[in-house]
């Protein structure tokens, strides 16, 4: 739609008087635009308002537990092919990420495997998993010798593209090579830092936000487990 010039500097509210809604009408397709899209950006936040309401800050409630983690097939750090339901009977603590990451990565692993340490043998009934979102450059040898820096209980888990694109989408995890460096042989990878607790059933049961500390972290696995 091409707004003549005239169109443009004819703006005024008040052709249509008659109409209810003539300030809508009388606006130009430009302020249209404009008046969409804020009702657009409106609709968006009050609709993940809405969501976090439902799930809550420390995890969903009610129906909102479907929300998050599924059934995967994936490789691990022995090249062997396994699936969620190798895992059933214990809990799962997930961590996506990449071990070519310069800070977040090491430093959660970190938590999760000082939390673990913490609770004791409380701990075996959980299983700590690093999903890499790096699959060119994660093999299972990589992730071998990356997880093993950090847990002797951890497991890393690789596949080919599909695989992670998978896992990654029902864990709703985003993850990108970051700009600016694509085109590097050494690229930096973006992406969520959500670490999920799943329940030996596979469902969710509560997640921990980039930051918690491992006392913190170890106290609420205790109660979550317990
Ligand atoms: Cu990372």
């Amino acid at each position: 739609m091409a707004a003549s010039p005239s169109r443009r500097a004819s703006f005024r509210p008040r052709r249509d008087k008659s109409l209810k809604h003539a300030y809508l009408i009388a606006m130009p397709s430009r302020q249209k635009l404009i008046f969409a899209i804020v009702v657009l950006v409106i609709a968006a936040i009050t609709g993940l308002g809405a969501l976090y309401l439902v799930r809550g800050p420390g995890g969903p409630i009610g129906s909102g537990t479907a929300l998050v983690g599924g059934s995967f097939t994936l490789t691990n750090q022995d090249g062997k092919r396994v699936t969620d339901q190798d895992f059933r009977g214990k809990y799962m603590l997930i961590f996506f990420g990449y071990t070519y990451c310069p800070d977040v990565c090491p430093s959660e692993l970190q938590v999760m495997s000082a939390a673990l340490d913490q609770m004791g043998p409380e701990a075996d009934r959980i299983q700590p998993i690093f999903i890499t979102i790096d699959p060119a450059r994660d093999t299972p040898d990589t992730l071998k010798v990356y997880v093993s820096n950090f847990s002797p209980r951890m497991v890393g888990l690789t596949g080919s593209d599909e695989d992670i694109a998978a896992v990654a989408k029902s864990y709703r995890i985003y993850y990108a090579k970051a700009k600016g460096t694509e085109n590097q042989k050494d690229y930096l990878m973006d992406h969520s830092t959500i670490l999920y607790l799943m329940g030996p059933d596979g469902k969710f049961v509560k997640h921990f936000t980039y930051g918690t500390e491992a006392k913190t972290l170890a106290e609420a696995l205790h109660q979550s487990i317990s």
